[in-house]
């Protein structure tokens, strides 16, 4: 009897492994990237899109699926694709940054990324890694709980797409490519949209702001993505307050406020319930900004509609318009980013490392460097450029990844500091104090297993400012965060290792500094950057690479059979 009923059980056990099995779907995507002909601010210019849309295309895919996305690059020069938050366990050679996990798909020619999706649940995107391709090359990745989950609130009547973006009046390309050569600070955006739209604050677009039509009484869940170039943004929607439930692809403790605080990279999902005297309401997203830095202070605007009113058509009509915090209230920002709490659930638990046993600590910071005769157009004379722990980092012409596997040398060199080189006053009167960083090619190697925590200290080099840094292949715990300089001593008291939120790209606070803490579980070469854009472009990022675990099952697997090849430049 006790027999049979272990066997029925383990059988029932079986047939639950089974159908866990069977429900991991896979799904297969065409990306043919091409320059396409689009009309804003009352001209039109053509861009790099995917299959002829900005935004790109959206992809969907259920927890732990796994998505084939043939790309076919039909554009005019070279670029990879990443998936921004998309952990691929033991899969770097899908993971994108161009360089680093591999070189550019050359016009003509095609590859097929392997996103594999594990514990990710949320929203998260997709984006070129290849100079500033990604200002339109860009899309939602929407990942569902898996077949027979629910969400872990009451499910949406409906879902809808938010994402930001910037958008350059001149080519994205050119704009970049003259700031790196002539050393000075790249063109601010000439707008900023909502799903492709600038909105009616700007010329020529009254007729294409984006609507999202809603239903009196009915709650929506809007997936907001940041895909914005140099600028961390406010977000509201007038009358209208906002229940954030998700971020980076996993759930938090629900947050009701009537404004976010979104950095570039970030993603964060938000129940709106349409239940104000039905009408026409503006949502709008501008910069936030505290920094002696150019930027682009447009708002871009979109409407909700509720359903019962006729098509938005009568110019005297007075729409409510939220009020969003001014662009330099840092307290607003923090307001809003100190609320931050995963779940934690038994449904959604976390696992929070708490024996540390890889410590890096990371000064992060915009820089010079000299030019002869002072002939650059930065400060001085100087060119512009950023490091980590002073060392601003040089991309290779061969890619990291292939070279770490086969052991080719010469690609970069394993000596990414653990510590800054010199210890001052990192965020006081710093005056000139490694105000020219050193160049490399530098990686941090970390064995497999071990409980790593990263300590990001702004400085006061240059201009100060919030830094949005982004690690590949993970998503890490944002235990602590302070202003002023970080104390060994005293700053970890203020941890929080109960319910810190689990993200992958985090604002390293302006002149203060920023814990993550993650368990290094998944073998590869995963980049770690500023997703400011400009930022990254001037060097401040570095290569983690965590090296193969004692089996196959914690080895990087073996390579695609196509890689695209790297070339002599
Ligand atoms: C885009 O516009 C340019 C200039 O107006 C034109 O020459 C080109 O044919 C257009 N391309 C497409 C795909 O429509
Ligand atoms: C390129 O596309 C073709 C046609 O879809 C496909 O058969 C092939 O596998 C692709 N090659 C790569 C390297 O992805
Ligand atoms: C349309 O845009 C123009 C300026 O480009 C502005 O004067 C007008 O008020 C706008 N109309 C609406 C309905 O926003
Ligand atoms: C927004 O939420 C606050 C706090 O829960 C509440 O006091 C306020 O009435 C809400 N406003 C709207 C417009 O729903
Ligand atoms: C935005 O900046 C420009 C110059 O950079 C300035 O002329 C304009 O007044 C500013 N607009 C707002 C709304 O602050
Ligand atoms: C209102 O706009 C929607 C979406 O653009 C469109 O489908 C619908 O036909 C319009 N309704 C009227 C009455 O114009
Ligand atoms: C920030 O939060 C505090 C405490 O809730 C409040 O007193 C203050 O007004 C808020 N500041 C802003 C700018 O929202
Ligand atoms: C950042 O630190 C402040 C002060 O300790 C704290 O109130 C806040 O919750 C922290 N933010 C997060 C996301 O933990
Ligand atoms: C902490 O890690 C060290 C080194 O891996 C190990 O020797 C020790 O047993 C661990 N301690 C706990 C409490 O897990
Ligand atoms: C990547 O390497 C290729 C050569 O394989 C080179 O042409 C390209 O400029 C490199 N990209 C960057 C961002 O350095
Ligand atoms: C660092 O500089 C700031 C600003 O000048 C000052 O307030 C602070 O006391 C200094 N900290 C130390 C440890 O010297
Ligand atoms: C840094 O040094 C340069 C000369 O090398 C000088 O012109 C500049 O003013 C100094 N900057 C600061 C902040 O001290
Ligand atoms: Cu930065």
């Amino acid at each position: 009897m006790g027999f049979m009923k272990m066997g029925f059980v383990l059988g029932v056990l079986g047939l639950l492994l089974c159908m866990a099995a069977e429900s991991k779907n896979v799904h297969y995507y065409d990306f043919v990237l091409q320059e396409t002909n689009y009309t804003r601010l009352c001209s039109t210019k053509s861009i790099l899109t995917v299959n002829g849309s900005f935004p790109g295309p959206t992809i969907s895919v259920q927890k732990g699926d796994t998505a084939y996305v043939n790309v076919y690059n039909q554009g005019l020069y070279g670029l990879t694709i990443h998936w921004h938050g998309v952990k691929q366990p033991r899969n770097p050679w899908s993971d994108g940054p161009e360089n680093i996990t591999q070189c550019p798909i050359k016009p003509g020619t095609n590859f097929t990324y392997e996103v594999i999706f594990s514990d990710e649940e949320g929203t998260l995107w997709w984006h070129a890694h290849s100079d500033w391709t990604r200002a339109t090359v860009h899309g939602a990745i929407i990942v569902l709980p898996a077949l027979g989950d629910t969400y872990p609130f009451p499910t949406p009547y409906a879902q809808e797409t938010i994402i930001l973006a910037s958008w350059f009046k001149g080519d994205v390309m050119a704009i970049i490519e003259d700031a790196l050569a002539t050393g000075a600070d790249p063109n601010v955006s000439d707008a900023f949209t909502i799903n492709g739209q600038p909105g009616d604050l700007y010329q020529c677009s009254n007729e294409t702001t984006y609507r999202i039509a809603v239903t009196y009484g009915k709650t929506y869940l809007f997936r907001i993505i940041n895909a914005v170039m140099n600028e961390e943004h406010f977000f509201g929607i007038a009358e209208h307050n906002l229940t954030v439930v998700g971020m980076d692809g996993a759930y938090i403790k629900p947050i009701t406020t009537d404004y976010i605080m979104i950095t570039p990279g970030q993603t964060m999902d938000v129940l709106v319930t349409a239940k104000q005297t039905p009408g026409l309401y503006y949502i709008a997203s501008s910069a936030f900004v505290d920094a002696n830095a150019g930027f682009d202070n447009s708002t871009t605007t979109a409407i909700i509609q509720y359903s019962n009113i006729a098509n938005y058509t009568n110019t005297s009509l007075s729409i409510p318009f939220p009020t969003l915090p001014d662009y330099n209230d840092r307290e607003a920002a923090e307001n809003f980013t100190s609320r931050l709490r995963s779940l934690a659930s038994q449904d959604h638990p976390i696992n929070v490392p708490k024996n540390i046993t890889e410590r890096l600590f990371i000064t992060v910071s915009v820089n010079q460097l000299a030019c002869p005769n002072a002939s650059c157009d930065g400060p001085d004379g100087n060119r512009l450029s950023a490091s980590l722990n002073n060392v601003s980092f040089v991309t290779p012409s061969t890619d990291i990844l292939l070279a770490y596997y086969r052991g080719i040398g010469g690609v970069f060199t394993k000596d990414f500091p653990d510590e800054p080189p010199y210890i001052f006053n990192f965020t006081g009167d710093v005056g000139n104090n490694t105000l020219y960083p050193s160049l490399g090619t530098k990686v941090k190697l970390i064995n497999y297993g071990e409980e790593v925590e990263i300590v990001y200290q702004g400085t006061n080099i240059m201009a100060a400012e919030n830094h949005p840094m982004h690690l590949h292949g993970f998503s890490f715990y944002l235990v602590g965060n302070g202003t002023g300089n970080f104390d060994q001593e005293t700053s970890p008291n203020s941890y929080n290792l109960d319910d810190p939120p689990q993200v992958n790209t985090i604002g390293v606070p302006k002149n203060g500094w920023a814990t993550i803490r993650f368990l290094a579980d998944n073998p590869g070469v995963w980049f770690m950057h500023c997703h400011l854009e400009r930022h990254a472009s001037w060097g401040m990022n570095t290569v983690i690479i965590v090296k193969n675990g004692p089996t196959e099952q914690t080895s990087i697997r073996p390579p695609p059979a196509y890689l695209p090849p790297c070339s002599k430049s």
